[in-house]
């Protein structure tokens, strides 16, 4: 009866059962088997970011934003959203704020860029499609992904982290230039043939 105490109340002295012990060796290697994957999975997974995030207060990283969009914007939306071509190889910064993701990046293939991203007010969520990269992004924090666009084309952004009325409507767009394009375009590429 679980009502009322055992009558032994040092059960922790008791021997263990055998089927217990097995029992509790098979949870610990499965247990240490999950964690080990996890790491595993990390390296070769090639699934997860290995991205960094620093502290940043949100008016200095709308001021970054501002000053890449200042020197660097080639054009505009047929919403008014700046389209910005940031020279290859450079820091270059995504905004979120309720409810956007500005600029527009124009990005050239094969080339690297350390992405920026933080959000002005509120939790935000980076899905970028169709590739489904996914970043928690926070007002506070700037993520930084190292990323190497391995194709070229348009690609949709989508903020997939609840933000309210306008949630739905929160979408962006990154463009990757074809390497072609881009010297065409009289852009200077870094990365090797
Ligand atoms: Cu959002």
């Amino acid at each position: 009866m679980a009502l009322l105490p055992p009558k032994n109340r040092l059960w922790w002295n008791e021997p263990l059962h055998r089927m217990e012990i097995v029992w509790i060796t098979i949870a610990f290697l499965w247990g240490i088997a999950m964690f080990s994957t996890m790491i595993w999975w990390h390296i070769y997974g090639e699934q997860n970011l290995s991205n960094e995030s620093y502290r940043i207060l949100p008016e200095v990283y709308a001021e970054r934003v501002e000053a890449m969009i200042e020197e660097y914007q080639v054009g505009e939306d047929e919403f008014g959203m700046p389209i910005v071509r940031p020279p290859v190889g450079a820091d270059v910064y995504l905004q979120a704020r309720l409810w956007d993701w500005s600029p527009i990046l124009e990005l050239v293939e094969g080339e690297t860029y350390r992405l920026h991203i933080s959000s002005l007010d509120w939790q935000h969520g980076f899905s970028l499609q169709p590739t489904n990269i996914n970043l928690q992004v926070h007002p506070g924090y700037e993520m930084v992904v190292t990323l190497t666009p391995n194709e070229s084309g348009e690609f949709g952004i989508v903020c997939n982290e609840f933000c309210g009325i306008g949630h739905h409507l929160m979408t962006g767009r990154i463009n990757v230039l074809d390497r072609e394009a881009a010297k065409a375009a009289g852009m200077q590429l870094a990365a090797g043939e």
